[in-house]
């Protein structure tokens, strides 16, 4: 798999098929064909630990998206905890992460019962230095068992010139890996934790146009380098679960059933937004992130316990 291979979606007899719009598949109420994986492309997310690019909706729809997201930041500003967990205020962020584009495809992967455990956007304005440190999802999660899989939806050109993700193919094998700490103000991921990779380290963009998205495994190690485009970078994060994985802190997590039927009862959760910056909705918001905060002051001294350095090491899920 490369990130030059367009990965169409297709049925299960592996015919090409139409676009979903989940605008349109929302409001019709004719049968919606799912969208599956092929075979190879499940057996390319084992062994490399991602898929890219994705198709998923068109670049007139992540358009529109792209303005609504413009249009809270002109309103709302959308800095620091606005900008995680969005779906629970923003109606069409929650309706990304319920579309069968991204379901069909994660559900192939992790199962029919799914959870959003968090959403991040990630943005990096043009011409700036903000980057992300190599890290692995699973880090600072603290899930069990480590089944999570991260959609990253562009809705604006994700590239290797306006910093796209990279991965390096296959890292996911080597379980948890130790972290360092280097903080940097222009790291978008606030821990400043980080993974030294080797030079040599073969390592593959995840390019997308707007509309498209990637999948990655929760312990491939990726990052990103600055945006020096003229554009905004925009991505949207959404970490995926299914129903059976929990999450190691004490503190009770809530998170949003988007598919199937939750019979673990390890989270509660999350109800739809009636409308963008509804007060119910930003109150649930607030609720869901002092919850993680309180999580995340849990799981970081977890994740540095182990041999005295900033996390554990070993080719084992250490939070299992
Ligand atoms: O958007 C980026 O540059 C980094 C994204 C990332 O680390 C993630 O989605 O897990």
């Amino acid at each position: 798999m490369t990130g030059d291979a367009r990965t169409m979606p297709t049925d299960s007899t592996g015919r090409s098929m139409r676009l979903t719009d989940p605008m349109q598949s929302r409001s019709s109420s004719i049968a919606r064909a799912p969208v599956h994986l092929r075979a190879q492309d499940i057996e390319d997310y084992r062994k490399q630990g991602y898929l890219s690019p994705l198709a998923a909706f068109s670049s007139h729809q992540a358009r529109a998206w792209r303005g609504r997201l413009e249009q809270s930041e002109r309103v709302h500003g959308l800095r620091d905890a606005q900008r995680r967990k969005m779906h629970l205020y923003l109606t069409w962020v929650d309706e990304i992460a319920r579309s069968a584009a991204i379901l069909d495809r994660v559900e192939n992967l992790i199962g029919p019962d799914i959870l959003v455990y968090h959403i991040t956007l990630w943005l990096k304005e043009p011409h700036t230095d903000a980057f992300v440190s190599w890290h692995q999802d699973s880090t600072y999660f603290g899930l069990t068992p480590a089944d999570h899989v991260t959609a990253w939806v562009a809705l604006s050109p994700s590239n290797d010139r306006s910093g796209c993700v990279q991965v390096i193919p296959g890292s996911h094998h080597q379980g948890q890996l130790a972290h360092d700490v280097a903080l940097n103000p222009a790291n978008l991921f606030p821990t400043g934790h980080q993974v030294q990779v080797d030079g040599t380290a073969t390592v593959a963009s995840m390019p997308l146009a707007p509309g498209e998205f990637s999948l990655h495994h929760t312990y491939l190690l990726h990052h990103s380098m600055a945006n020096q485009s003229d554009d905004r970078r925009i991505g949207l994060g959404i970490s995926y679960i299914p129903t059976r994985c929990r999450c190691i802190a004490s503190t009770r997590l809530s998170a949003s059933l988007v598919r199937g039927t939750d019979r673990f009862g390890h989270f509660d959760l999350d109800p739809h937004p009636r409308a963008d910056h509804d007060p119910a909705a930003l109150a649930v918001h607030a609720r869901a992130m002092q919850r993680w905060g309180d999580a995340r002051a849990e799981l970081i001294p977890m994740a540095h316990r182990q041999d005295g350095s900033p996390t554990a090491t070993g080719g084992q899920a250490h939070y299992e």
